[in-house]
């Protein structure tokens, strides 16, 4: 009788404590999942870049943390933030022990590591796709970028550090936009978005500067063609993105 007693009792000690046990193994193994999973992004909302990389995370349905990075002090030039970023830009993604910078490459990452996530942004099941998104991220940054910067820099990133906009820059600057915004044009008569019918990282990318773009009386580059004006309306107005643009406060 002592004896089955004491059978018992060590049958269910030892059922207690491995529930305990099992318990302890659920909350450590939840706790570094919510530890390794967070990504962390150091920027600032109203950063174009940064724009572009919060974009994508959002499209891609991946949690992330935004790490404040004071522009006003200089922090982005401080031997801390410089370890990560050698050119004191913003912004900058930490992933565990994986630090990057260039927010186009940063959306690349995010875009092949969360493969089977939300929005298929770089057409992994077709390589003919996959390389005309290529193509327009390329132009993105080789064409589009170098004639809009200018503008908006003229228009809210100048005046922002006290200095005044060059109207005469701004005209020159919106010259060259045009023609670059012609070819657009003329693509995007064959295509609904930049690679082909399909949304991607290509068209993705445009977004935060044309946002700041079509905050000025410069809206009407965008607006006078009717296929770039088409597209614009459709890119600009998915929730991964209107989330991101509540906080691009650069443009009143
Ligand atoms: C550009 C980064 C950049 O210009 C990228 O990440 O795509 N090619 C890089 N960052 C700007 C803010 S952009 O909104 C920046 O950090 N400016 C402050 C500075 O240069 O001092």
């Amino acid at each position: 009788m002592m004896k089955t007693t004491s059978y018992t009792l060590h049958f269910y000690i030892r059922s207690i404590s491995s529930n305990i046990l099992n318990f302890l193994f659920v909350v450590s193994s939840s706790i570094q999942f919510s530890l390794t999973m967070t990504l962390k992004v150091y920027g600032i909302g109203f950063s174009t870049c940064t724009a572009r990389v919060l974009t994508c995370l959002n499209e891609k349905e991946v949690e992330y943390e935004l790490v404040p990075v004071n522009l006003g002090v200089g922090e982005h030039k401080k031997p801390a933030f410089l370890a990560k970023q050698p050119f004191g830009q913003i912004p900058v993604l930490e992933d565990e022990d994986l630090t990057l910078f260039e927010s186009r490459a940063i959306t690349a990452y995010v875009s092949h590591k969360y493969k089977d996530n939300g929005v298929d942004l770089v057409r992994f099941g077709n390589i003919k796709e996959a390389g005309l998104v290529s193509v327009w991220i390329e132009v993105e940054s080789q064409q589009y970028n170098p004639a809009i910067t200018p503008i908006v820099s003229q228009l809210y990133i100048i005046p922002m550090r006290g200095g005044s906009t060059d109207h005469a820059a701004v005209e020159a600057a919106a010259e060259k936009f045009g023609k670059v915004l012609d070819v657009y044009e003329a693509r995007l008569t064959t295509s609904k978005y930049l690679a082909g019918d399909f949304y991607s990282l290509a068209d993705l990318t445009h977004l935060p500067y044309t946002y700041y773009l079509m905050k000025s009386e410069w809206a009407s580059l965008i607006n006078s063609r009717p296929h770039v004006k088409a597209w614009w309306e459709d890119i600009s107005s998915r929730p991964a993105f209107t989330k991101v643009a509540e906080n691009m406060t650069l443009a009143g």
